[in-house]
């Protein structure tokens, strides 16, 4: 049983005890999506510290419970079991925040592994429910999912997409929600940040609701992103669900959001509409690609150079000849410099074809 307000220890407890089934809370639900959807080290320390938090006021609850005689042996716990584990988990506390304050020097590490790749990257963002998981679907519908060395965990949520004759990685965010707990706001922030360094951020828009809860919504997605420091980012927002709207409806609230909107792109993701549209809006803010080719001899490293390559650039073709391999490739420019540089040292030739 999942309820949408807060739930007492003790309420949690009585009710599981008269139905026979777990209860749990919103902050419990929200805290679970979290925890299924971080990848890094420091999100899932953000997830543990709220959950640990979360217990100590239950905690502090079961105590006083326990100390009144009300609630003997809770959860099986007597009064002197409580105590300890109440220590427990503040030490718990305490050595994650201690944890968490050594990985935020070692920021950034999320950001430069994004020059790893050839690819440019686009994260979606938006609220729950806004249809970004369709939208993300509807774009890389014939794609394969990315490497998995590349992202680990992140690989669920990472594929590449076709636009235009151009690959990009597209990556799935977790959703805003509404009536954030205080205490899981800095777990969020940090589920979201792991994912949305990108080149671009696709903000989804349910467009199908009131003008006003659509602007309310907008200004606090951008409201995030700057508190995550991402507001150097590009931002295209696909208006989403416009098959519950008359063209009338779709042309009076995209003027009213003009100012408020960037790069606006009406869409429906479920049912495929305008993704055109969407895609040309999408490259059109992209950073250019370079094409470029180059032969170097064959060593025992080629072919791991090469799966390397084919990870994390767009391989046109690839050609075996007298223990010489050719191939042309598109990246972003700084990656086809570390591949200029490896083709150089191995003695091979490296032609740039176009920017
Ligand atoms: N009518 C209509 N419904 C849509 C469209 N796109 C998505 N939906 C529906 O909207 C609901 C939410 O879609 P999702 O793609 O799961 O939304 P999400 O943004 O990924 O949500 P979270 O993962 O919770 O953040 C689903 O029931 C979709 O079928 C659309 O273009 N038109
Ligand atoms: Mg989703």
């Amino acid at each position: 049983m999942i309820f949408d307000n807060f739930l007492k220890p003790v309420q949690a407890y009585n009710l599981a005890k008269a139905t026979g089934v777990e209860a749990i809370d919103r902050f419990q639900l929200i805290l679970e999506i979290f925890a299924r959807r971080a990848s890094t080290t420091e999100a899932k320390l953000q997830i543990q510290l709220a959950k640990l938090k979360y217990e100590l006021t239950h905690a502090k609850e079961k105590v006083r419970l326990a100390k009144k005689g009300e609630q003997p042996g809770f959860m099986g716990l007597g009064a002197y079991e409580v105590d300890v584990y109440y220590e427990t988990v503040k030490r718990g506390i305490h050595t994650i925040q201690r944890k968490l304050r050594r990985i935020r020097k070692k920021r950034g590490l999320h950001r430069a592994r994004r020059l790893e790749l050839g690819f440019s990257c686009v994260s979606l963002a938006g609220y729950t429910n806004a249809g970004k998981s369709s939208l993300f679907n509807a774009l890389t519908k014939e794609s394969v999912q990315v490497d998995e060395g590349l992202f680990t965990t992140l690989s669920t949520t990472t594929r590449l997409a076709h636009l235009h004759g151009k690959k990009i990685l597209l990556t799935d965010t977790v959703g805003f929600i509404d009536r954030l707990p205080l205490t899981l706001i800095e777990a969020f922030h940090s589920t979201l940040e792991e994912t949305i360094f990108s080149d671009l951020i696709l903000l989804v828009i349910d467009f199908s609701e009131p003008l006003d809860t659509i602007e309310k919504k907008i200004s606090c997605c951008f409201e995030t992103i700057e508190q995550i420091e991402a507001s150097s980012i590009p931002v295209v927002t696909a208006l989403n669900k416009i098959d519950l709207l008359t063209r009338t409806e779709i042309q009076q609230k995209l003027e009213s959001l003009k100012d408020k909107a960037p790069n606006p792109v009406p869409i429906s993701a479920l049912h495929g509409l305008n993704l055109e549209a969407l895609k040309q809006e999408i490259a059109r803010h992209m950073k250019n690609y370079v094409k470029a080719s180059f032969s170097i001899p064959m060593d025992n490293e080629t072919m791991t150079f090469i799966s390397w390559l084919y990870n994390r650039t767009y391989v046109q073709s690839l050609k075996y000849r007298d223990a010489t391999v050719s191939v042309t490739f598109e990246a972003i420019p700084s990656f086809a410099n570390k591949v200029r540089n490896y083709v150089k040292e191995h003695k091979g030739t490296f032609t740039q074809l176009s920017t």
